[in-house]
Parts: structure tokens; sequence; C-alpha cells
């Protein structure tokens, strides 16, 4: 007898695109073969839970018949690259989203060793060398991960990024993009040497002539790390670490003498904000899109909302497109004006609409990571206990009246940062079960990690703290001042 291993899979969704046809496959996977639940990560990509090992090959079979493939989602490779999801952002946006597909593909490793362990290829391991000039025989040093954003909504996070591009559009064209590096937000508790790092900006690559130096550039980042990069302490492997060990021009000057040019000076850009749109919205083209709240990325349907069914229909319908955002949303995108009808008729039945207007506005900004019972890194609760969390603070800002202020609020179940909560104005980091550091201070934009203001705090003194803060920015708040850059300026700074 076998212990009953259940496995988790994550697909590689470059931009958190899916078809109608393959949101389909991926509901009647997850019925068959998983919890049921369809969970949003906060890399706008799909993980099913609760795979048990007698399941793990049909799963990779069934979405393989669908054009969808799980593979460098996990491991010491180029991640899902992420970029940012609403259509209406620009009329770029396809565009845009092109090169998060072009570059996943381009950074994928050439071994054929996913196709012969789940998909009954030709067997490789008595060949004697698979080629593969970026990764070679041993792969980066840590996992990598790359986001492209279109200003002036940061809602991929782009300076959490290993390698972040920030698009440099002017009336209405694409100059290029700005590179920035080192971007991570995992730190462990009680180990100075580890910390969370934003991006910094290396200079700019025009893509108005052709895309070969930008793809060049990318490459090439990833080489340094290759190369540079710590392979003894996984703690300290991350792009990082290289980068601050080396310093930024240092490193810079690494990167343009392997793509045998200079990268030109960063260009001025303008993020605003880094929140979904919720609601129906018209982009340039005429089509219309609809943001469907999704608490903590997991569809799946509850007493007061049917989502997992809703999605399904929507599916069915062959109306729509599926954009996931790394909010852990989900955008029905792509619809006609004749069929938006026929669309909202589902969400309604369904309350999908009542529930996405109904959340509040610190509900609609928060993100939560997994954590328990599923991942075995977790040292407290994040999405299952979030929402009550939320409700209460909800009210402590309502004594206050707050509740009209937009705030965004994180939380993650250990110091990793899934949830990217040093990246919130309010963020929570598991300690232990039932405990949690408070930081405060983040801001609107992305561009500031907040800071440690209170350790180790249960639920009674994380409300009272809550209520403290709360009421000194409502007494002393300049005009129009958001609550993280007042608590940035008044407790952490
Ligand atoms: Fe993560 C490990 C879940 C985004 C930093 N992350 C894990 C694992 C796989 C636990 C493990 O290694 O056994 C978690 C699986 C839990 C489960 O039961 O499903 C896990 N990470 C997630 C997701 C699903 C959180 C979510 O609720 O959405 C996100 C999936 C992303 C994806 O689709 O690829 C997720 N992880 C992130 C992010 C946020 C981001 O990338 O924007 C971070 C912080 C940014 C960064 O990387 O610096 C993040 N995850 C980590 C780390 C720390 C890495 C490090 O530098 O030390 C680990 C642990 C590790 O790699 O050793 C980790
Ligand atoms: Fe697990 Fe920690 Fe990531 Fe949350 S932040 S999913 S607890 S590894």
């Amino acid at each position: 007898l076998e212990r009953l291993y259940t496995f988790m899979i994550r697909l590689r969704l470059p931009g958190g695109f899916l078809t109608s046809a393959q949101y389909i496959a991926t509901h009647d996977i997850a019925g068959e073969n998983s919890t049921g639940v369809i969970k949003i990560t906060t890399r706008q990509t799909l993980q099913l839970h609760g795979i048990v090992k007698s399941k793990t090959k049909p799963t990779i079979k069934a979405f393989h018949l669908a054009g969808l493939d799980s593979i460098a989602a996990c491991g010491d490779v180029n991640r899902n690259v992420v970029s940012s999801a609403n259509p209406l952002e620009s009329p770029l946006h396809e565009r845009i989203y092109q090169y998060a597909d072009r570059i996943s593909e381009y950074l994928l490793p050439k071994t054929r060793s996913y196709y012969d362990v789940w998909l009954d290829e030709e067997k490789i391991y008595n060949k004697v060398e698979e080629e593969d000039p970026l990764y070679q025989d041993r792969y980066l040093p840590r996992k990598f991960k790359i986001g492209l954003v279109i200003p002036p909504n940061n809602d991929s996070d782009v300076f959490a990024q290993d390698l972040g591009l920030i698009a440099i559009i002017e009336n209405d064209q694409l100059k290029g993009f700005n590179l920035a590096v080192g971007g991570g937000l995992s730190f462990t508790h009680g180990n100075q040497e580890t910390y969370p790092r934003l991006a910094s900006e290396i200079g700019f690559v025009s893509t108005e002539e052709s895309d070969e130096k930008l793809f060049k550039a990318v490459y090439e980042v990833l080489t340094v790390q290759r190369d540079f990069g710590n392979r003894a302490d996984r703690k300290l492997a991350r792009l990082k670490y290289t980068v601050d060990n080396m310093g930024l021009d240092a490193f810079r000057q690494e990167v343009e003498k392997r793509a045998g040019f200079p990268l030109e000076a960063a260009q001025p850009y303008e993020l605003k904000t880094r929140v979904d749109h919720y609601g129906w919205a018209q982009s340039f083209n005429g089509l219309l899109h609809y943001t469907v709240f999704v608490e903590n990325g997991r569809i799946t349907d509850l007493d007061n909302v049917a989502l997992k069914t809703a999605m399904l229909e929507v599916a069915q319908s062959g109306k729509a497109n599926f954009r996931f955002t790394c909010n852990q949303n989900v955008i029905l995108s792509d619809i006609t004006p004749e069929n938006k009808a026929e669309i909202e008729q589902i969400l309604v039945k369904h309350n999908v609409i009542a529930h996405t207007e109904a959340a509040s506005l610190l509900r609609k900004n928060a993100i939560a990571c997994v954590a328990l019972p599923t991942c075995p890194l977790a040292l407290a609760e994040a999405q299952r206990y979030m929402p009550t969390l939320i409700t209460k603070i909800d009210s402590v800002l309502e004594s206050h009246g707050l509740l009209d202020e937009e705030i965004i609020i994180r939380m993650t179940g250990c110091p990793n940062g899934c949830g990217r909560s040093v990246l919130s104005e309010i963020g929570f980091v598991g300690t232990a079960p039932g405990r949690y550091n408070l930081n405060l201070g983040g801001d609107e934009q992305g561009f500031r990690l907040n800071k440690l203001y209170k350790e180790n705090l249960n639920e009674a003194e994380i409300l009272q703290e809550l209520d403290t803060v709360f009421a000194a920015f409502k007494q002393n708040r300049t005009a129009g001042e958001r609550f993280g850059d007042f608590a940035y300026r008044t407790f952490v700074n």
C-alpha cells in the first residue's frame, strides 16, 4: 500500500490568457482530477490542487490536448511571464501581450523530458546530450521571473520581478522597454542576509526597428545570472543578490558586453495604480470586458455566488476570452457589444455582478497567497483566513468613517511573499499559527516596499493596532493623502 500523495499543477499561461475552449477543458480537468477549485495565482495563471499520483499523467495529457502545458511553471528557470492583463489599458495591449508569450517561449528549456515523461514521446534518457545554450547542463541558480507592464497600471507589479520590462509608449506608438533588474520579495525570518528588493532600472531598449535587441538583452540578463549567481546558498541565489554583489553598474556593463550593444538611458513613464478595474469597460476597439472579483483567486461555487458555474456558462457561450490578473481576478474579455447582454445575463443569474459590486474596497484590493493546508512552507493561514479578517478590518475602518478609502492589503502565510505583501499599504506576513507581522507603508503604484510596524500579532492585536493607526490617519492625513503614504511617513520611516 502506498501513501496517498497529492500534487498541485500550475499552468504556464504567459500574460494570463485562455480561450473559452481552453477554459472549458480546464474546468473539466479540475472536476475530474483535482479538488475542483480553479485557483488564479498572483502570476496570473491557474493551479489545480489535490491531484493524486495516478491522475497526474492524465491531467497533463488532457491539458496538452487543450494546447496547454506546465513547462517551466516551477523550477530554476524562467517562470510564467506576466503582463498587464486588461485590454483597456492601451491600444497596444495585444502587441505587448504577444511579447510576454514570445519571451516565455524563447526562454523555455530545450529538453524534451516533459514530453517523454508525461506525454509518452520518444524516450530521451539514453540520448547522449540535449543541447540547451541558455540553461546548458545546470539551469539557473534559482527561479527567475519576468513581468511586463503597460503604464499607467502597474497591475503586474513590475518591480517585484527579477526582470521587469516597462513599455514606453508615445502617441500610441511602442518605442521599446525600460529594463529593471533584481526585484524579489522573499526573505527569511531571523536571517539578516535575506531581504526583499525592488527591481532597479538599468536602461532602455528600442523595439522600433526590430525586436532583436530586446530579446538579446533579456537573454543576456539570464546568462549573467546563470554565470554569476550564487550556487552555494539557495537563500541567496536570486538575481537580486547577484545584482547587489556585483553592483548595478557592473551588472549592466556585463549585460551590455554580452549583448554587444549599450543600453540607452531609461525613458520616462508614469505609473498611477495597481488595481483591477471591476465591472464593464469598453476598450479602444469597441470590445467589452467584464472584470470579475474572485476572492483570493478561488473559482468555486459559494453560497452567495455560483462563480464556477457562471464562468463555465460564459465559456460555453464561446463569446468571451479569459484573462487572469496578477491581482487574482479574471477579466471576461473581447466581448462584442451584441453579445454583452447574453454574458451579463449569465453573470446576473449566478450573482456574479452583485457579488463583485458588493465587495468592499478593501476586499477588492486584497491578495492572499494559498498557504495552508496545501503549501508545505506555510507558517500561518492566508487565503482561508483573509476574508474573515477583512470583514473585521472593514468594521474598524467604518468606525472611523474610512470605508471609502482605497487601501491595498495583502497577506502571505510566510515570508516567501507569494501574496506580495511587502508591496502593499497594509501587509501581513505569517510567523506562526494565528500570528502575523504587520507591515505598513507601501504606496499606490508599487514603487515602495512597506516596513515592519509590529511583530507577531494575533487577531485581537492586529485589530487594535489598526484601530490606532486608522484614528491617526483620520485625524492627521493631508488632503487626499493615501493611507500607505501617511503610514510610511508617520509610523515606519
Ligand atoms: Fe510562491 C514557493 C505559491 C507567487 C515567492 N509558492 C511556493 C510554493 C510552490 C511552495 C513550495 O515551494 O512548496 C507555493 C505553493 C502553494 C500551494 O499550495 O499552491 C507557492 N507562489 C504561490 C502562488 C500560487 C501564490 C498564490 O496564492 O497565488 C503564486 C504562484 C505564481 C505562479 O503562478 O507562478 C506564487 N511566489 C509568488 C510570488 C509573487 C510573484 O511572483 O509575483 C513570490 C514573491 C516574488 C519573488 O519570487 O520574489 C513567490 N514562492 C516564493 C518563494 C520564495 C522565493 C525566494 O526568492 O526565496 C518560494 C519558496 C522557494 O522558492 O523556495 C515559493
Ligand atoms: Fe506558501 Fe509562503 Fe508562498 Fe504563502 S507565501 S504560498 S505560505 S510559500
